[in-house]
């Protein structure tokens, strides 16, 4: 996969000097006495030093060129390990086998010990970290802002059925790709009160707040693979944007003042450290829902931290280098993952109105030519609201700004046909329906140029549905993009055999231009591809054979068809049907088990919310239902359940190249996108599913024959719900539910 290095030998001896010397002396350890981990730090720490040259070449060009610079704000970025990463994309990976060979230490054993960092709960945060990937590839200058979270998303442990959640700690032994920036620590103000500035001309206002946190920056250098700039797929020295690098900057907390020396002095130990671990607390750990409102004041507090931190850092980046804000908008784009950091919209008008003195109008025309907005669902309950007095409490000003700007959106409105009062009510960014909330929904969708949808299906649904009224009142604004994965993680590092596999067929060309792997089409008769693919499959089945054995000592056959749902335990997502499934399969075996049953293994895993006590029942069915079938001889080598624990980025590739079938079958009008879709899609597993999310755009690709639809359309599912449904009556008709 890499490509070809002419002096493969000499880079794989200075790789293994580099790695021995920071073995040495930024480690501390000799090669004799290093452990896995010591060797991992300085490899990583070596690798580092590579893309430190690519990172600095990129901020000088991009500076240098007055390119226009993304900022992806992201309360979510789940990255997973990132060491095959860098080095896939570096087109190091054969050498750097070979230095470390030489040391006696094999690379893949190696980077099995890099912690994965789970900075995310599901799609969301993966979509941000696979963006940053094809951001740097694409040569795109841009900076994912986002929490430097101590405790990721739990561990998960499934003990008889039930799932606990353990802390996570993937900073345990450091992070040796990141660079602490102690230089930028930017303070974040909570709370306190706002004054007038009255004097010649409008009036201004001043925040003062009642309390202040350092926001201190963490860079991960995050570097893209060669593009192709000729025919044969090889990436050309001339090429400017070879290794293009960019940032992915995380804030940490830290109180200002590290202890309170006179409470100490007096003898309050406690009382001397409070203060500061309840500041610290704001990048402590990851919200673990990944649906809910969860409404809790340390969440408001993370959003708005990482928010501002942001804002300063962005502002001061382009003030530094243009001199005005006149331009912001021309220089910098905002794109909001979701309304996690919707706050930004009211923040960036706060600083240019209050702190650089704009013009109202000019700084709003300026907010929204920057800020574009991704919606990523339509459940009801992970539409984000925060409570009037919440705001008021702990950011008064914004409060203000944000009734500042509600009043002139209603005035807009009223201006148009047909504006009543229910109108009114739907379209205010206050829902005074239960409680007074302010609805981030509709501030993302006022305060942004764009918003877009994640599949043609769910941008279609927001503009009919949450953002029907808003839509309508602001025409243009919502757009459609399909999400996507890189391929680069997902097939090319995930799936060697099988990249090695179409690049014998069809060239190296897919490599660095997916859309060639359409060249596989006029081969897919080919016996020697398919020959092939099937070695592919039944190895990658024998290794994730022999991870479930180690596991959960449970023997599966490689040769069984592996039918696998993995994603986060949702009732939407209908894990429970698919466990219903598997007990109307066990039923008919054990009803006629001479038949010619095509031997199958089903393969759940996914985290539920700590909180979502259905979901948790339904990994306790899973496993239950698990117990029975693995245990009863009478269905042995034709059906068995497994649930893996603890599901992560690393867990799907282990899972995802060992795939034959791809279970997404969401209620349809539930799922935004999906993914995972795409990666097993992208591995050569088959679909099947509902017509939901990014589903329907693969089967355009794939076509209606290589797919397997099956179930109620939105719009059937809509009907179904008006009309209502017997439960009992459906059951009763359904033989293999009563039997
Ligand atoms: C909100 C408030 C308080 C606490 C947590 C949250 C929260 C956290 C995470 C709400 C939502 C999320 C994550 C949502 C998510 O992952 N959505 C998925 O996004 C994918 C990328 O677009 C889509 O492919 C999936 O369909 C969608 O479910």
């Amino acid at each position: 996969m890499d490509t070809p290095f002419p002096d493969h030998t000499i880079r794989s001896i200075q790789l293994r000097d580099r790695i021995v010397a920071k073995l040495t002396y930024d480690v501390g350890k000799t090669p004799g006495a290093a452990a896995p981990r010591d060797w991992l730090t300085a490899t990583a720490l070596a690798v580092r030093d590579d893309i430190v040259d690519h990172w600095f070449e990129t901020t000088r060009r991009t500076r240098d060129s007055g390119a226009k610079r993304v900022y992806y704000l992201s309360l979510e970025f789940l990255i997973g390990r990132l060491l095959m990463d860098a080095i896939g994309n570096l087109g190091i990976t054969e050498p750097l086998r070979d230095a470390l060979a030489a040391e006696g230490i094999d690379l893949d054993e190696l980077a099995e010990h890099e912690p994965d960092a789970a900075l995310g709960n599901g799609g969301l945060g993966r979509l941000a970290a696979c963006f940053m990937d094809s951001m740097a590839t694409l040569g795109i200058a841009a900076y994912g802002y986002g929490i430097r979270y101590e405790h990721g998303l739990f561990r998960q442990v499934i003990d008889q059925g039930i799932q606990q959640e353990l802390p996570e700690d993937w900073l345990q032994f450091g992070h040796p790709w990141e660079f602490e920036r102690h230089e930028v620590a930017y303070p974040i103000g909570f709370g306190g009160h706002v004054t007038p500035n009255t004097g010649q001309g409008p009036t201004t206002y001043t925040w003062h707040p009642a309390e202040h946190i350092a926001a201190l920056a963490y860079d991960t250098p995050v570097v893209g693979a060669a593009r192709a700039t000729d025919d044969s797929g090889a990436a050309s020295a001339e090429d400017p944007r070879r290794h293009h690098a960019n940032t992915l900057r995380l804030w940490s907390a830290r109180a200002t003042r590290p202890l309170h020396l006179e409470a100490f002095n007096r003898g309050d130990h406690e009382g001397a450290m409070r203060d500061r671990v309840q500041k610290e607390a704001v990048s402590r750990v990851l919200y673990p829902g990944d649906d809910s409102d969860a409404g809790r004041e340390l969440r408001l507090r993370q959003e708005y931290f990482f928010a501002a931190a942001s804002l300063q850092d962005l502002l001061r980046r382009h003030l530094d280098q243009f001199d005005t804000l006149d331009n912001l908008s021309d220089k910098v784009a905002i794109q909001l993952n979701d309304t996690h950091p919707a706050i930004a919209i009211i923040e960036l008008m706060r600083l240019l109105v209050d702190v650089h003195a704009m013009p109202w109008d000019q700084a709003w025309a300026i907010t929204t030519a920057c800020i574009a907005y991704t919606n990523h669902t339509l459940l009801p309950e992970a539409l984000e609201t925060w409570p009037v007095s919440l705001m008021e409490r702990l950011l008064p000003r914004h409060m203000q700004i944000i009734y500042l700007l509600n009043g002139r959106h209603l005035e807009h409105v009223r201006t148009r046909p047909g504006a009543d009062d229910g109108l009114l009510a739907n379209l205010s960014l206050i829902d005074e329906s239960h409680g007074r909330r302010v609805r981030m929904g509709h501030l993302a969708f006022l305060g942004s140029h764009a918003i877009n949808g994640v599949s043609a299906l769910h941008s279609d649904l927001i503009a009919r549905t949450i953002f029907g009224d808003m839509n309508a009142a602001y025409p243009g604004r919502i757009q459609n993009k399909t999400n996507g994965i890189t391929v680069r993680r997902w097939l090319h590092r995930a799936n060697p055999t099988l990249t090695n596999l179409i690049t014998a067929t069809i060239g190296p060309r897919h490599l660095t231009d997916p859309d060639a792997l359409s060249d596989l089409a006029p081969h897919a008769h080919d016996p020697a591809l398919q020959a092939g693919f099937a070695a592919q499959r039944r190895k990658a089945k024998e290794r994730l054979a022999t991870l479930i054995q180690t596991e959960l000592g449970i023997h599966i056959d490689p040769a069984a068809l592996f039918d696998v749902h993995i994603k986060r335990m949702h009732e939407y997502k209908r894990q429970l049907l698919n466990i219903l499934q598997a007990v109307a399969q066990y039923d008919a075996i054990r009803a006629q088990p001479t038949r010619n049953w095509v031997p199958r293994v089903k393969i759940f895993a996914g985290k539920a919310a700590p909180g979502y006590h259905m979901a948790k029942l339904i990994v306790r069915l899973a496993y239950d239902v698990g117990h029975v079938i693995n245990h009863d001889p009478a269905v042995a080598h034709r059906l068995k359940l497994v649930f893996l624990p603890n599901y992560n980025v690393t867990l799907a590739e282990r899972i995802i190249p060992a795939a034959d079938l791809s279970e997404q079958i969401s209620t349809a009008g539930m799922e935004a996108s999906g993914t995972g879709n795409m990666k097993l899609a992208l591995n050569g597993a088959l679909t099947i599913g509902t017509l939901d999310g990014a589903n329907v755009e693969i089967r355009d690709h794939v076509g209606d024959p290589n797919i397997f639809i099956f179930g109620l359309t939105t719009e059937g599912v809509a009907a179904q719900r008006a009309q209502g449904l017997d439960v009992h009556d459906l059951v009763g008709q359904t033989p293999a539910l009563f039997q």
